[in-house]
């Protein structure tokens, strides 16, 4: 039987100001303007944004009043971001509902996160969301990366673990995309990458790496060996350079996504399939023994008890029938227009009833 067709997710991760807005912009164009035109599905996850250049299919700020989860919660902007992206993750199934309904009419699906990295990616519920899109459909991440502001090798290393964090922690086919190259081109970044030798050159001729005898400084020889330790990183990688402003090298972003999406098939599926396989036999077994030492206590307690027995009823559970009574609902825009649904957070309850268990390999 054919597979049905299905889209791949292009999640754009980085640095506040890297260029994630724009870039998402950018390839929604790149996508319109193709013969024929493949318009892709795009979700807004950032709620702080005032602006955002294109049209989202879903939106976050349709949910949730970043500035109202501020004011009932008191918090600050990154809290209120974060907390902004709980509420919204509790009803993310329906997000994905919506996404599966239109599957099989984009070739994409395009994620835009929060200006902050960290909310993001290291959130329960950025990883929620993350484990739930890459468990339904292919997915890879663009890491976007500010070029003009990593030239200097110190800031090129920390840029290069992060990425290596993000990659470690979704285990996600991974795009390095080296933006804004009109300013900047990405080729330093590309020698650097594959000759650690010419990045360690890089290091001991920059400032500030050497101490008042000559020497170089303890920050000097941890970069230099951290070096040696990214170039295994480095190879399970593509890097990009793109500008979202001028639209260069968006083209090759998509051959990389092409390739990632085979990665994904061949690599990330089977692992997620076999943890759910190995999760679901755990589950049976646990449930057999259980319910073995259930049978068992019954039959003892019958054998003692003969007229106890006689009484035995079930109870209609009566929690169930209970209601949700969180009325909150995800819009998809391009579906029909809605004049915009706000959360009222002072209703919420906590969502712990709801058994959020995304499957994740490993
Ligand atoms: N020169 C140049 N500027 C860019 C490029 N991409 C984004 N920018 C600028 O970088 C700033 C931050 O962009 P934005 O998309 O909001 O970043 P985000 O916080 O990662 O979403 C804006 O002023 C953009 O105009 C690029 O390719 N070239
Ligand atoms: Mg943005």
């Amino acid at each position: 039987m054919p597979e049905k067709k299905k889209p791949v997710v292009i999640m754009t991760i980085g640095m506040a100001g890297a260029g994630k807005t724009t870039f998402v912009q950018r390839i929604n164009s790149y996508l319109h303007s193709l013969e024929p035109p493949s318009p892709p599905y795009i979700l807004n996850l950032d709620p702080a944004v005032t602006n955002i250049p294109f049209e989202a299919n879903i939106d976050i700020r349709d949910t949730i009043d970043y500035h109202e989860v501020m004011k009932q919660y008191n918090l600050g902007p990154n809290g209120g971001i974060l907390t902004a992206l709980n509420l919204f993750t509790t009803k993310f199934d329906q997000v994905l509902g919506l996404v599966e309904k239109r599957a099989e009419d984009v070739d994409y699906v395009i994620l835009d996160t929060p200006g902050q990295i960290e909310i993001f990616t290291w959130s329960a519920s950025g990883a929620i969301i993350t484990d739930a899109v890459a468990s339904s459909l292919p997915t890879v991440v663009a890491y976007i990366i500010d070029t003009p502001r990593t030239t200097a090798p110190a800031t090129f290393m920390s840029n290069m673990l992060y990425a290596c964090s993000i990659l470690y922690k979704t285990k996600l086919p991974f795009i390095l995309v080296f933006n804004k190259t009109d300013v900047q081109p990405h080729d330093f970044a590309v020698e650097w990458m594959h000759d650690f030798e010419a990045f360690q050159e890089a290091l001991a001729t920059h400032r500030g790496t050497t101490d008042a005898e000559g020497e170089p400084t303890y920050m000097n020889s941890l970069m230099n060996s951290m070096s040696l330790v990214l170039d295994e990183f480095y190879k399970h990688l593509t890097a990009v350079g793109v500008s979202s402003m001028t639209g260069a090298g968006i083209k090759e972003f998509f051959d990389a996504v092409k390739a990632s999406r085979t990665e994904y098939e061949n690599e990330y599926l089977p692992e997620l399939e076999r943890a759910k396989a190995a999760r679901e036999q755990t589950l049976q077994a646990t449930k057999d023994d259980s319910m073995n030492r259930l049978m068992k206590d019954l039959t003892v307690d019958r054998a003692r008890n003969p007229n106890a027995a006689a009484f035995d009823r079930w109870e209609r559970n009566e929690e169930e029938e209970e209601e949700d009574d969180t009325e909150m609902n995800i819009i998809d825009r391009s579906e029909e227009h809605w004049p915009g649904q706000y959360i009222d957070v002072t209703r919420m309850r906590r969502g712990d009833d709801e058994g959020v268990n995304w499957p994740r390999p490993g």
